[in-house]
């Protein structure tokens, strides 16, 4: 059965903005916002931390499990850090966002990551991981790559999804 409405990813390495984009997003266009990472907390999703990585040992089945009631009516923007996991059929629009160097480098300092966190995030920033996965797992012409460096950044990033909907509801709800 189509979906009503379509659920958004808004994913991208740590720092890039998704949770205030996706946040923002959500009330401007009445949607549930989904975190993921909070999800993954609550639900015990998870086989403790990685201490090198300083970061949660992630239970993709039990995150998908968890998220499949949530998402299978659509209606939701989904904020996390990685989308290769995630099954094709949940999302109708990926967008991966991007940060400059700098102001990467300066978000996650603020975060009082340590300097190897910091490292990680900012070589996978500059190699586009996220990207690459994202092109990798969903059909091309659903992933968008956006600039989320300013304010005017995500203004804009919120105007484009509000005109994608409105062409998405013209062509998938006549
Ligand atoms: P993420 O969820 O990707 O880890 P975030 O939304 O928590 O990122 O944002 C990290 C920091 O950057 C936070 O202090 C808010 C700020 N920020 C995010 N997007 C921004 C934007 N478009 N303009 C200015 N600041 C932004």
């Amino acid at each position: 059965m189509a979906k009503i409405l379509p659920n958004i990813l808004i994913t991208g390495t740590p720092g890039t903005g998704k949770t205030t984009t996706a946040q923002s997003l959500s009330e401007r266009i009445n949607y549930r916002y989904v975190n993921v990472g909070d999800l993954v907390i609550q639900n015990n999703c998870h086989e403790g931390r990685d201490l090198e990585y300083d970061s949660y040992i992630l239970d993709e089945d039990k995150i998908c499990d968890v998220l499949e009631p949530l998402l299978s009516g659509g209606g939701c923007v989904v904020d996390f850090h990685s989308c290769e996991f995630f099954p094709e059929r949940w999302f109708e629009l990926v967008l991966v966002l991007h940060a400059n160097t700098e102001v990467l480098f300066d978000r996650l300092v603020s975060r009082n990551y340590s300097r190897k966190k910091i490292d990680e995030n900012m070589e996978s920033e500059i190699m586009q991981v996220v990207l690459e996965a994202a092109r990798d797992s969903y059909q091309e012409e659903i992933v968008h790559s956006l600039a989320s460096n300013n304010i005017e950044d995500m203004e804009s990033n919120i105007l484009r999804v509000e005109e994608w909907l409105h062409e998405w509801k013209k062509n998938n709800l006549t």
